[in-house]
């Protein structure tokens, strides 16, 4: 045992209400975040993690996979949901027991008893990696919520409104937090500013994990 584990699930801030719907529940993974990075490790030995392409054709900096019964997956042809890895060809890794249970909990949490997720996307954000201000619109079941678990290294998230143009708020997340995206909210433009240089964490290095539970169909 260290001393860091002493600090594992404990956390002295409150959930906050940041927007329509949408929830933070500070530190609510901390108590399963290793075995959250270890499942994230044996997941990426199965669908290795990947830099996707845009409809665009822009490279992605942010590198992707996915586990359960449905990936998200971006090329040339568009954006969609795949049962499929196209990289290997086979199903996406099964959902492992600690996300599901973390998910659910996580939106019961916040208020959404019913959810379910179809699948997990999981972006790995290396030093100066983001992700531009973008709407989650390719699910069909958008009275779901999104639950977004971070781990590792800390950064700052954007999030604006439901017009690109409207301001953007910025939330500083931490190893452990949990957004719950869902009613007004779920629609709102978002995204994460460039991983900074000096952002690490003792369990991950330089590198940042999300996760994000969908209900797609
Ligand atoms: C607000 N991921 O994968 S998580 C994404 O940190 C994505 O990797 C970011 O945006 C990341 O699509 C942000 C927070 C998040 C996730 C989904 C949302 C915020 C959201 C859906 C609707 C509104
Ligand atoms: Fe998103």
């Amino acid at each position: 045992m260290s001393t860091f584990d002493l600090f594992d699930g404990l956390d002295d801030r409150s959930p906050e209400r940041i927007a329509d719907g949408a929830w933070v529940l500070p530190g609510f993974a901390l108590p399963r975040a290793r075995e959250l990075l270890r499942a994230i490790e044996q997941i990426s030995q199965a669908a290795p993690f990947r830099h996707q392409t845009t409809p665009g054709g822009y490279r992605m900096s942010a590198a992707m996979t996915s586990c359960g019964g449905l990936g998200w997956v971006t090329d040339r042809s568009g954006y969609r949901y795949s049962e499929t890895d196209p990289v290997t060809g086979l199903h996406w890794p099964a959902l492992p027991d600690a996300f599901l249970r973390l998910a659910i909990e996580a939106a019961e949490a916040a208020g959404y008893p019913a959810f379910v997720p179809q699948g997990c996307l999981i972006n790995r954000y290396e030093t100066g990696a983001r992700m531009s201000l973008h709407q989650d619109k390719d699910e069909e079941r958008l009275e779901a919520p999104i639950v977004s678990v971070s781990l590792g290294a800390p950064m700052t998230f954007l999030f604006g409104g439901p017009n690109r143009t409207d301001p953007t708020a910025r939330y500083r997340l931490e190893h452990g937090d949990v957004v719950v995206w869902g009613g007004a909210s779920r629609l709102f433009f978002h995204g994460v500013a460039p991983l900074g240089k000096r952002a690490e964490h003792p369990l991950t290095g330089p590198v940042r994990y999300n996760l994000t539970f969908r209900r797609v169909r």
